[in-house]
């Protein structure tokens, strides 16, 4: 019986124990699923939060427009790395790549927690280090070339030798890498005479001996050191001053190159009165996948002279159609990535030397190309990779506002003509500082290269521009109801037109550009069209939109060439018609069908 008892008694301490385990285990698990989804939950929110289409709306600084092309819209912000980040974080190179990651140009995926760390290194290079330092810098990509590409014939036993220069200052190990080694992977060796990394005087460590110990294995590959910080510029004359090759080929220092990538750029290089561009793809800055930018797109400014993406003209997408493996003209290039014939490059001025830092250089490049009697072009068949960033990682001595303006203010003075009288009348802090520029070199080469006017080059160049000129209208448009007609909204987007606050002279916003054929136009691009149902702001060149962007000044009505009805502010919300959409409507007179131009000097 006692016997009977204790055992009982045993079992039940042992179920006991059991159970407190059991409760123990219970707790844990909950506590874990609680922890879990909650990371689950905060990833989910951070994602929905911050998707492209959403950084619209906070992050004015860019956007992906229809064709997929990454369109940075503000100019940069300069930055630095954040504060939190220690000296160790910001000098160590933690290259490590994970087998596998990336390959194929495919995105890297991090785990919840390993995307709060990419994100505390974010400020670092604007791109995500903890994805760039996990793939190989030998990683493979797919051929990116059209099937048309593929099948052009080069000679490549006779093409010219190309110098790579890819200057840098504190760029991440593994991307610079990624960058040198993706030229040497894909680039004919007999073309490849060299590879020259300009260091425009970086501080982090790991890009001292650390870089001169990987390139030091790599024969084609030499480093120049920058004592002091000056800009890409410098940087580059000095790389461009080194170099043996037949031609100079520029890249960033964040880019992958793919299959193919140099012959066609040695190819048109050759002839010596072009700079070609390759085609531009986007590697993200979140994952980097390479991902491929949609073939229809030409590089061109806003009044501002902010460069931008823009549609062809009509005659050159035809040209592309039917022979899509031809390089093109464009009237601007983005800047980092071309080719052009050392000798071309040096006869024509190298680059402003006067302008410091970073900006402004792609567009005096480009005006002094097509205004001296060069071209400026982009070939599809060369594709190459490169992380567009949101903002500038990098430091701006002096501030980048004063740095861009400076730069921005000796390019108007030396190349626009009357148009620099248009871009410092709007631009007054820019006006500012425009005597304090020595560009009298730049003038005297304009004067001894016997290069033409911009008004030549907007005529025959970039015709689709949207400036004001002599024969065009300009100011402000006023509806009888009070508000005003201009594209607000996101730069260069477009969408439906309302009315907008009619605002102050120098507010470009504001502004529009009527032409003698009819088109209003506005900055960006952007022509008012009779949508189906509302008035739209959409890109000018598009084509089966010819009749419906046309406006013909009638008494004091605008009226649609497509179908004969009237610009009409209708009645909305508001007293004045601000915010009230703008549609067609049959002619009927009325203060919502009233128009009045006032004219603004734009010069
Ligand atoms: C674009 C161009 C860039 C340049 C710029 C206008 C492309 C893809 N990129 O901006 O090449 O023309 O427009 O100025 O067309 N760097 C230095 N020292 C400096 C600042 C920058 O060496 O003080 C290097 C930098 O490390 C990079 C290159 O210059 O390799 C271009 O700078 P970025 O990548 O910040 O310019 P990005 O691509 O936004
Ligand atoms: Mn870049």
């Amino acid at each position: 019986m006692n016997v009977k008892n204790e055992i009982w008694s045993l079992i039940c301490r042992g179920r006991k124990k059991k159970i407190v385990l059991l409760i123990v285990i219970l707790i844990f698990l909950l506590n874990a699923m609680l922890y879990v989804s909650f990371e689950l939950y905060n990833t989910i929110k951070r994602k929905n939060a911050n998707p492209w289409f959403n950084r619209l709306q906070f992050d004015k600084n860019s956007y992906i427009d229809d064709k997929g092309m990454r369109v940075i819209v503000g100019h940069y912000m300069g930055g630095g790395p954040g504060r939190n980040l220690s000296r160790d974080v910001i000098n160590s190179n933690n290259y490590a790549p994970v087998a596998g990651a990336g390959e194929g140009g495919r995105p890297v995926q991090l785990s919840p927690r390993e995307i709060i760390t990419a994100r505390e290194l974010y400020s670092l290079h604007s791109y995500n280090i903890l994805v760039s330092d996990r793939i190989s810098i030998n990683r493979s990509l797919p051929d990116m070339r059209s099937e048309s590409c593929r099948n052009v014939e080069i000679d490549v036993e006779n093409l010219p030798t190309a110098s790579v220069i890819i200057v840098f200052h504190n760029e991440a190990w593994s991307t610079l890498m990624r960058t040198v080694m993706s030229v040497i992977l894909r680039s004919p060796s007999n073309l490849l005479k060299e590879i020259i990394l300009v260091d425009d005087a970086s501080d982090r460590l790991y890009l001292g001996r650390e870089l001169d110990e990987a390139v030091a294995s790599l024969p084609q590959v030499s480093v120049l050191r920058s004592a002091a910080r000056a800009g890409l510029v410098a940087a580059r004359l000095r790389g461009a001053s080194r170099a043996q090759g037949h031609v100079l080929v520029f890249l960033d220092a964040h880019c992958e190159v793919t299959t193919g990538w140099l012959e066609p750029l040695l190819d048109r290089a050759g002839s010596d009165d072009v700079f070609i561009c390759p085609h531009i793809d986007l590697l993200s800055e979140d994952t980097l996948a390479y991902t491929k930018s949609v073939d229809a797109h030409w590089g061109a400014f806003s009044w501002r002279l902010h460069f931008r993406w823009l549609i062809p003209s009509e005659e050159v997408m035809l040209k592309k159609v039917e022979n899509p493996s031809k390089p093109y003209p464009t009237p601007a290039m983005a800047g980092g990535l071309f080719a052009v014939r050392k000798s071309l490059f040096w006869r024509l001025g190298g680059y402003d030397e006067g302008m410091r830092i970073w900006g402004a250089e792609n567009l005096e490049l480009s005006w002094r190309a097509w205004q001296c009697g060069a071209r400026v072009e982009i070939t599809s068949c060369s594709r190459v990779g490169h992380i567009f960033r949101r903002h500038s990682p990098y430091k701006y001595p002096g501030g980048v506002t004063a740095v861009l303006n400076a730069n921005l203010a000796r390019a108007a003075t030396v190349w626009m003509d009357e148009w620099a009288d248009f871009f410092f009348k709007f631009n007054p802090s820019i006006a500012a500082i425009k005597d304090q520029q020595n560009v009298y070199s730049r003038v005297k080469l304009r004067k001894e290269l016997n290069c033409k006017s911009f008004k030549w080059y907007l005529d025959n160049v970039w015709p689709q521009n949207f400036f004001p000129s002599k024969e065009r209208w300009f100011g402000r448009v006023k509806n009888g109801r009070g508000a005003c007609l201009g594209a607000a909204g996101i730069p260069g987007l477009g969408g439906p037109a309302a009315g907008i606050a009619c605002g102050q002279d120098l507010e470009l916003e504001k502004l529009i550009v009527y032409t003698p054929e009819g088109r209003i136009m506005a900055d960006e691009g952007l022509c008012l069209e009779a949508g189906s149902g509302r008035v739209v702001w959409r890109s000018c060149t598009r084509n089966e939109s010819g009749s419906k962007q046309m406006w013909l000044q009638v008494g004091t009505q605008l009226k649609n060439r497509e179908n004969d009805e009237c610009l009409t502010l209708v009645v909305g919300s508001s007293d004045d018609g601000v915010g009230d959409p703008l549609k067609l409507r049959k002619c009927v007179g009325g203060a919502a069908q009233l128009w009045r131009f006032d004219r603004v000097p734009w010069r």
